[in-house]
């Protein structure tokens, strides 16, 4: 029996102060699914026989099998109490720390949630982060205490050990909220006392936040969980019981006599009762009697189980008739003690009872939404509430207010996007045929059967199709009219619609309204994450009485229609309507304007919300391709669909074609594999190893060797390596003088560049990186000025910006070397904003990337453009991928000391001559596109004829290199690299920073991983109030692989670890390296095979591109002929 039709539900969803929004969090495998499916049992959606058997929520068939939920789904219950009813939407999300930004999204639309800990376990790391999670949201926590079934059997504890047991993991449940309070206060405070140095209110913020003041001051019993606040469940989800003390509470108060308000204080805690006097003393232990709680509750369970694993028929019966309990026959005789077991405590102590009268009862309803809560949802960034425009602050009344009357705005935040199935829309699955439907077909068929009947009364052909045109249904020809029983089993497929088409998959929005009614249909804003209410108002006038549809173009805010509306029902998706505040629904066909999470609001006055926050950042990197070349676009089609559908996973295309996934750990990884090749792509791929990034750099010649002489005074050089590297680099014609400079020609001999490059210092290299977006906006308005397009005009902040980023630059790069160099930047690289950087020296031709061309080239500048921008193309290129291993640069100065063009300019002259310069426009089109029209009108078969000959047969020669723009561009490429590899050359390696908090017993352990794989530990802290470490390392990616897994295993899950990408460092080790010096080759030896972690990096990148690998597999051949001498 359903008992939670639609209407009921539809009816519930109205009355927002008996809804609940509740998310179940907890550690792995501490049953959570188990618990949901108890509470979805109760609604009869499922039997309570398979409660705890099938998982309910665990919809995914891989979910099944490994037994662990990865996504969060959500479910809408009914409960009533008393003459109360509620409705309840319940997430259930995973545990599992790879799919932790699913908690992220589910926590970000409830209003409180059930922290779930395993009795056994007790308090675990993923315990510790979701309440964390749930303290950032603000949102209140109660307590189920589950598994205490193993306590009984697996642990074969007494209900006094039990006792004491439980109350342990209490205090270290409560002792967690303690630190999480303690630094929220401290945290406020700290916040307050900036405000209050800088803000006019002083004396009002005092006020108000004096009671932070001082910690010992603060009231916050309520927040901790009691059993006698009745903010605690004792549970085992798979048995089907749990229960609060208030339940006991008001049986005992019956049965003993005592009032129920002293045994909610008494049931738990260390107090005995004296049956006779009937009266609750203090203090048990002492006096070795039992407190109340392993008398009154413990033993009676405790008693149960015994009767029922010793299969004591009698004391089974005896037990179940005075609990005044039916037990079916079947279960009775049941040959598994754990059906009977589970068949008499769920009706005796109903755990959905007991967990969904708490939920009611202590968790809030939309309606208490905190202001606190609201205020930080609507400041993104380092916002205030108060520099929010005065129309966007006066939405936190609406928010608070949940009103869903006409004029309340619509506000609607969507946490993630999933996909389903598209025939498991209810728009698309086959439905009962309405009783007008019905009636109307049954009208169509007696028409139908009349004409023909009429036609064969004339002798005429039955016809086809119904003469008024509409197409023919789907019943067959001749058929007769249907009984109204056969005709209701009957179903229709109405419009399939486009998806239906195209693909299987479309994507839901999980979502909830926070203000105003969801309408179907309804038009609605949806802004972006950058999106700024400021801005909007700034351009639209105020009062703006336009229709929506003519708004001026506002950056990252769009239009979209809610075009269907669902209730989320687990597995299943249900049409709705309207959706009133407060409730969380699914948001059909919003895949085209809602990547993966976004804030839907009627009025452009709605800041984005607050980007959700996720634990653990992607870092295992894949690159993925199909098995058979040609499916190439599924894959990158299912590519897309799989960014979409997670709200982690990375999906890139990297410049050397690779398509790249980027996930939070290996199970993630095999997930976003599995739904590639199964649901999104469904196609064969393969998946190479984890990939590292890595940059390349050069840096200073070292001042001294590898065993710590001083280079240039040692006299003791050995001749071991002859060949002296650097130098068998470069191909003989080009020139290297001895600071580095190279001089190429480009084939043709037209054109000679001479580069040389330095490396910049590293607080340039940080400036640069830092300031990237705004090069980038540098770039884009000099390339629009430079096509002639209306000079944009560029904002007034953007100037004062270039000009402190200029300043920075120049503050850096002082000295004689760099004199003038900030004005002579040219371009900056890779991709005209990288952390590289192009000067020009050239006297020829001034172009900086502050002014465009300048001075004397401003004039020429149309003449040397191309050939300008054929040399920054060079330089682009040899900065995406450098000598070593093709990996971009990062901290390079490139400088174009001279580039001499006379010998093309001669040519380019003598043609002009020769053409006469009849043809006045000529001569721009020949310079504007460089070499490439030279060369045209230098073969053009027009023009004066014999004066040219002899040029003509001298100059036909470079034709055979191509256009001399492209080998500008080659030129320039090359010479950079060469340029770099007369340097010292270095790789720079990305590093994490990796928390780890561990106990002092392994504390040893993580030390000796981490030194194993090259991590730095930079800080090490005692947790105050706990035996915790908390360590702060580096870590380089590329030894990261596994790591987490090492710590973990090695450490028996007691330390994990959490790595985030913080910055890029400098392998200090020469990757080319080899002795030169007697010293070096006595400590080295003369293979120099000691590790070089740099060339080990630097091989494995190669090998996996495919380049060359400099690596003597076989060192000593003899040697080894000899050990096989035996033989
Ligand atoms: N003995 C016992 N086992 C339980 C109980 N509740 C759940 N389990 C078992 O614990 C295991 C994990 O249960 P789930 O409900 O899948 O745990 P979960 O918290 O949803 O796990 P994730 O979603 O992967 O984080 C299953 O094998 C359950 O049968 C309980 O009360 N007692
Ligand atoms: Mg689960």
């Amino acid at each position: 029996m359903v008992l939670n039709s639609l209407d009921k539900m539809v009816q519930l969803q109205k009355n927002t102060a008996n809804i609940r929004n509740i998310c179940v969090l907890a550690h792995v495998d501490h049953g959570k699914t188990t618990l949901a499916d108890c509470l979805i049992s109760s609604n009869g959606i499922i039997s309570s026989r398979l409660a705890g058997k099938l998982r309910y929520m665990d919809s995914r068939e891989d979910e099944q099998v490994r037994g662990i939920t990865m996504k969060s789904s959500a479910i809408s219950l009914h409960y009533a109490e008393g003459n109360e009813e509620y409705l309840i939407n319940l997430i259930d999300s995973p545990g599992h720390v790879d799919f932790s930004s699913e908690v992220s999204t589910a926590v970000r639309i409830c209003d409180g949630c059930i922290i779930v800990v395993d009795a056994v376990e007790g308090v675990c790391p993923q315990t510790q982060a979701v309440l964390r999670q749930a303290w950032l949201e603000n949102i209140r926590p109660v307590l189920v205490i589950n598994k205490i079934d193993r306590l009984i059997a697996e642990l074969k504890f007494t209900p006094q050990e039990a006792y004491s047991h439980l109350k342990n993991i209490l205090e270290q449940v409560n002792a967690l909220t303690g630190t999480l309070f303690t630094s929220k206060v401290l945290e406020e405070r700290a916040e307050r006392g900036g405000e209050r140095q800088g803000s006019p209110r002083a004396d009002a913020a005092e006020l108000v936040y004096d009671w932070s003041a001082g910690l010992e001051h603060t009231d916050d019993s309520h927040l901790y969980f009691a059993p006698e606040q009745g903010n605690v469940v004792f549970a085992s989800a798979i048995d089907g019981w749990g229960f609060g003390i208030e339940h006991f509470a008001n049986i005992y108060s019956q049965k003993i006599g005592i009032k129920k308000e002293v045994l909610l204080k008494t049931l738990w805690g260390d107090y005995y009762i004296n049956m006779k006097a009937k009266k609750i003393m203090k203090g048990d232990q002492a006096k070795g009697k039992k407190p109340l709680f392993v008398q009154l509750i413990l033993e009676n369970i405790w008693s149960l189980y015994d009767a029922v694993l010793k299969r004591d028929k009698e004391k089974i019966d005896k037990i179940v008739t005075s609990l005044g309990l039916k037990i079916g026959a079947r279960e009775a005789r049941h040959a598994d003690p754990k059906v009977q077991i589970s068949a008499i405590c769920s009706q005796w102590l109903p755990v959905s009872r007991a967990v969904l009268a708490m939920v009611c009862r202590k968790l809030p309803s939309p309606l208490d939404m905190a202001p606190e809560r609201v205020e930080k949802l609507m400041c993104a960034g380092s916002q205030t509430f108060e520099s929010l425009p005065p129309e966007t602050q006066a939405l936190k009344a609406a928010f608070m207010r949940c009103g869903s009357e006409d004029t309340a705005p619509v506000i609607v935040f969507i946490s993630k996007m999933f996909a389903v199935d598209a025939k498991a829309l209810p728009q698309n699955r086959p439905r009962p045929l309405t009783h007008e439907e019905i009636a109307e077909r049954r009208e169509r068929a007696r028409q139908r059967h009349a004409e023909r009947l009429a036609a064969a009364a004339q002798g005429q052909a039955p016809v086809g199709s119904p003469p008024d045109g509409s197409a023919p249904d789907g019943s067959p020809e001749g058929e007769e009219p249907k009984g109204e029983e056969q005709q209701q089993a009957e179903s229709v497929t109405p419009d399939p619609g486009p998806q239906d088409e195209s693909g299987q998959e479309t994507f839901v929005a999980f979502a909830r309204v926070f203000s105003g009614v969801a309408r179907r249909g309804q038009s609605i804003f949806v802004l972006g994450p950058k999106y700024s209410p400021a801005e909007f108002l700034q351009r639209v006038p105020r009062g703006f009485s336009a229709p929506p549809d003519d708004l001026p173009p506002v950056p990252h805010m769009a239009r979209c229609t809610l075009e269907h509306l669902y209730l989320l029902m687990g597995r299943e998706l249900q049409d709705l309507e309207e959706v009133p505040p407060g409730n969380v629904l699914g948001i059909g066909g919003l895949q085209d304007v809602v990547l993966k999470s976004a804030t839907l609001c009627s009025s452009p006055a709605c800041p984005p919300f607050v980007p959700l926050t996720f634990e653990a950042t992607p870092i295992v990197r894949v690159a993925v391709e199909p098995k058979h070349p040609s499916e190439m676009p599924q894959l990158v089609r299912g590519m897309k669909l799989l960014n979409q559908a997670d709200p982690c996973v990375q999906v890139l295309i990297q410049e050397t074609g690779e398509h790249v996934l980027v996930t939070a750990g290996e199970v993630h990884l095999q997930r976003c594999l599995d739904d590639l090749t199964e649901r999104f792509a469904k196609i064969q791929i393969s998946v190479s190893e984890p990939i590292i990034p890595f940059r390349e750099t050069i840096t200073k010649p070292p001042k001294v060797d590898m065993v710590n002489e001083e280079i240039g005074r040692q006299q003791k050089v050995a001749v071991i390596h002859q060949t002296k590297e650097d130098q068998s680099k470069i191909p003989e014609g080009i020139q290297v003088d001895s600071d580095g400079l190279i001089t190429m020609t480009t084939p043709n001999k037209l054109a000679t560049l001479s580069v040389r490059a330095l490396p910049l210092p590293e607080e340039v290299t940080r400036v640069l990186e830092e300031n990237s977006d705004l090069i980038r906006s540098m770039e884009q308005l000099a390339s629009s000025s430079n096509e002639g397009e209306s000079a944009q005009v560029m904002h007034q902040k953007t100037r004062e910006k270039i000009g402190e980023f200029k300043g920075k630059l120049e503050q850096h790069l002082t000295g004689r070397k760099w004199r003038n160099t900030v004005d002579q930047i040219w371009s900056f690289g890779p991709r005209k904003c990288g952390p590289n950087i192009l000067v020009n020296r050239s006297e020829d031709f001034q172009s900086s990337v502050w002014t465009g061309p300048a001075g004397k080239a401003a004039g020429e500048a149309s003449r040397y453009r191309d050939v300008a921008n054929s040399i920054v193309s060079g330089f682009q290129l040899a900065t995406l991928s450098g000598p070593m291993c093709e990996e971009p640069l990062m901290g390079v100065c490139f400088i174009l000391e001279k580039w001499d063009l006379s010998k093309l300019e001669e040519q380019g002259a003598s043609d002009k001559q020769g053409q006469g310069l009849e043809e006045e426009g000529q001569e721009e089109g020949a310079a504007r596109s460089g070499g490439e029209e030279s060369l045209a009108l230098r073969d053009g078969p027009s023009g004066p004829g014999e004066k040219r000959t002899p040029q003509k047969a001298e100059s036909s020669l470079p034709d055979c290199y191509g256009p001399l723009s492209g080998q500008l561009i080659a030129t320039m490429k090359e010479a950079c690299r060469y340029a770099l590899q007369v340097k010292p050359q270095r790789l720079v390696a990305a590093m994490y920073t990796c928390d780890i908090m561990a106990t002092s017993d392994v504390l040893g352990r993580v030390y000796a991983v981490l030194s194993k794989r090259e991590g730095r530990v930079l800080q090490e802290e005692m947790k105050e109030g706990t035996d915790m470490f908390i360590i702060k390392a580096v870590l380089p990616v590329a030894e990261s692989f596994g790591f987490a897994d090492e710590i973990r295993k090695r450490t028996s899950g007691l330390a994990s670890p959490q790595l985030v990408f913080s910055h890029w460092e400098v392998i200090p080790s020469d990757p080319f390296w080899v002795p030169t010096t007697e010293e070096e080759y006595l400590h080295f030896g003369e293979k120099a095979d000691s590790e070089n972690q740099a060339r080990k990096y630097m091989n494995a990148v190669r090998k996996r591109k495919g380049l060359c690998v400099e690596e003597k597999i076989v060192e000593h051949a003899e040697k080894q002929r000899t050990l096989s001498k035996n033989k």
